[in-house]
């Protein structure tokens, strides 16, 4: 298995986690337009037509764009160690913190991502701090499904974790200190998002 890839963004991340966690190995490939030499951009598409990060390259050449859609692939040929909670409830809260991860968190950094590649002159305060308050709303929704042991769900670590552990890191660590503003987390003191935070922030 061929991985495209980079180690920048969050998505590719949440593959390699999986990988990890699963003890799976695949080749791990920086495409074109992403800072790689060899490939042209064109020759990703046609690889990914949607060109963005991931893509996963099966061995016999079928290609998979998406992350949640690559870890499931995963996840469906590779069952052993399991990263769905057993139980059908938990694993309903595993999508669902996935999908509001992926449906409001990110959405709401995406103008930051925006900002970021830009000239710092050109930001908006308004438009940074509109972003911040989908933030904190996305975390509101997170709080009310996120598990209380050290895990995403239940007590052991599920594909939940590696959507959520590389957009977390990019909120709480990447996204205030950049646009000068309060950390989202600080509205959640006693909360398992707050714990969370620590255990990845040593
Ligand atoms: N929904 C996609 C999102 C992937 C994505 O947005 N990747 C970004 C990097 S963070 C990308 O490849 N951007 C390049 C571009 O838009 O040209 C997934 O989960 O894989």
């Amino acid at each position: 298995m061929k991985l495209f890839q980079t180690y920048d963004s969050p998505f590719p991340t949440r593959v390699r986690l999986l990988l990890m966690a699963k003890g799976l190995s695949a080749e791990i490939i920086q495409p074109p337009g992403f800072h790689f030499d060899g490939l042209t951009k064109e020759d990703y598409l046609k690889i990914n037509p949607i060109g963005r990060v991931p893509a996963l390259v099966l061995d016999d050449g079928r290609a998979l764009p998406e992350s949640e859609v690559i870890c499931e692939y995963l996840e469906d040929s590779y069952p052993e160690p399991s990263l769905r909670p057993a139980d059908p409830f938990d694993r309903a809260r595993m999508r669902l913190l996935s999908r509001i991860c992926d449906f409001y968190l990110v959405m709401a950094m995406v103008p930051l991502f925006d900002y970021s590649a830009r000239p710092r002159k050109t930001w908006d305060r308004e438009g940074i701090e509109k972003a911040f308050g989908k933030i904190s709303d996305a975390l509101a929704y997170l709080e009310q499904f996120i598990g209380e042991d050290g895990y995403a769900v239940g007590k052991a670590v599920s594909q939940a974790d590696g959507a959520l552990a590389p957009q977390l890191i990019l909120t709480t660590e990447w996204a205030p200190p950049t646009f000068n503003m309060d950390d989202p987390y600080s509205a959640f003191p006693s909360s398992p998002l707050t714990g969370r935070q620590s255990r990845m922030t040593p």
